[in-house]
């Protein structure tokens, strides 16, 4: 058995391992990182994860639920660290899989992989703790300003492919003109939701969704849950499908990135050309890339996090037409049903750190992505998939309320309109590609010892 995979054995087990295995892990680690792209090309399938936050226990309930690595090939979208009491245990578990298995796990940048984040919220003083130095702080850090900023993954399915789980007795279809409905009949479900025990608890279809289904309290599906998500999102209305073209190997790339998009990038291939290897700065694209949300607004707005934008449907579907997406999936905010689709399934948060800091009630959920068998044996290049076909769409770029030059000293102009004149009407509904087939597992918090948890501290700020 090789050192690397004594330690992952050990990190497994819970148990840390010799600052000086750390150093040299770290070191592996930025080897490989560097020669990553700030947007790291990830075939289907694939099994898309949020916020773990160091709760080590309900990572390894991920894996028991998701898979192990190398069997499943995982993308985590960042946030690893912070809050949770394991941040050391679970980032370097994440790290060991990444060097022995590079092809199998994409690692991206989340908000809180910064030196000033996690001095404030935790990692900086459990690596004090458990190492008795910062060096251990010093050597992730060093890995943080390393990681990708975004993932972009090609060859999904647009159907889900059928599986082998069984029907939950609390099973919801959302066809009602079908009272029975073949198990194995994918042709029209696009989106499936299936309980931590591999049992279905609702699915989802493609065609004949309306409006109202934006807000269904269905979607997340978990028994006792409080409340449905905020426009919780049909996936794709009638017009979307059509737009989307029939079932075929002709389906848009997603995009995975930690918070949002940036009133400064435009293309994908912009974030590529960002210089992404140092401390996350206070402003700016790669700032906004790991800090910014989705809100139901036109246009752009001021984040309330001080860091970031906020940005609407417009400004998702702009960018996902021009960018030839079918999805932009992306992590940071807690959902209580562990995932949310939001401006008709062109944009969903992943959250899978279940019962947050201990505390938050919640459940968690990962994302799986079936490949596309109609595109087997296709070579894709990693670097270039799905690269901006450069359409002559202009982004709608204005932010309400907020005059030329942007704010927060956001660049220059960004706020103009670029392409001047070509603007698309905000109403205007952009035909985008359809969403691929979605299968969401939904998990719980993993039991666990709870000596030591301080349960009724107040954690102020959950949403940083
Ligand atoms: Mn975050």
């Amino acid at each position: 058995m090789s050192d690397l995979d004594k330690a992952i054995a050990l990190l497994r087990a819970c148990r840390l391992i010799p600052e000086n295995q750390v150093r040299e892990l770290c070191y592996k680690a930025r080897e490989l990182l560097i020669e990553e792209g700030n947007v790291v090309g990830v075939d289907a399938p694939v099994t898309i994860c949020g916020d773990i936050h160091g709760q080590f226990h309900d990572l390894m309930e991920l894996f028991r639920v998701g898979g192990d690595v190398p069997d499943t090939n995982y993308l985590f979208m960042g946030d690893f660290v912070d809050r949770g009491f394991y941040s050391l245990e679970s980032f370097l578990l994440l790290l060991c899989l990444k060097v022995r298995y590079p092809d199998r796990i994409t690692l991206i940048r989340g908000n809180h992989e910064s030196r000033q984040i996690t001095t404030v919220y935790g990692f900086y003083d459990e690596c004090l703790r458990k190492y008795g130095s910062a060096n251990v702080w010093r050597y992730c850090c060093e890995v943080f300003d390393y990681l990708a900023l975004g993932a972009l993954v090609s060859g999904a399915a647009t159907n889900l492919e059928p599986t082998s789980a069984t029907l939950a007795d609390t099973f919801v279809d959302t066809d009602d003109s079908q009272s029975s409905t073949p198990a194995t009949d994918y042709a029209d479900i696009d989106i499936e939701v299936l309980n931590a025990n591999n049992e279905i608890l609702s699915r989802y279809r493609r065609r004949d969704r309306d409006p109202l289904m934006s807000s269904s309290p269905v979607r997340g599906g978990m028994s006792g849950s409080n409340g449905a998500p905020r426009a919780a999102g049909a996936a794709g209305t009638g017009a979307t499908a059509d737009s989307g073209g029939s079932a075929s190997n002709d389906g848009g790339a997603v995009l995975c990135v930690h918070g949002g998009l940036s009133p400064l990038i435009d293309t994908i291939d912009k974030i590529r050309l960002l210089d992404r290897k140092q401390e996350v700065p206070h402003e700016g694209a790669m700032c906004d890339l790991l800090w910014s949300d989705p809100d139901e607004i036109d246009g752009w707005g001021l984040s309330p996090r001080g860091a970031g934008f906020l940005f609407g449907a417009d400004i998702v579907k702009c960018f996902n037409h021009r960018n030839d997406l079918s999805l932009i999936a992306r992590a940071h905010q807690l959902v209580m049903e562990g995932f949310k689709e939001m401006f008709d399934a062109t944009i969903v948060t992943v959250w899978s750190a279940p019962n947050y800091c201990y505390r938050c009630g919640n459940v968690a959920a990962i994302l799986e992505l079936a490949e596309d068998g109609s595109n087997a044996g296709f070579a894709r290049s990693n670097g270039d998939a799905g690269r901006s076909r450069g359409l002559p769409m202009p982004m709608p770029m204005p932010m309400p309320g907020i005059g030329p030059g942007g704010l927060q000293g956001q660049g220059q102009g960004q706020g103009q309109g670029q392409g001047g004149g070509g603007l698309i009407p905000r109403q205007m509904d952009i035909g985008h590609r359809m969403a691929p087939g979605r299968r969401y597992r939904v998990f719980e918090a993993a039991p666990q010892d709870s000596r030591g948890m301080p349960a009724k501290k107040p954690v102020a700020d959950y949403f940083l």
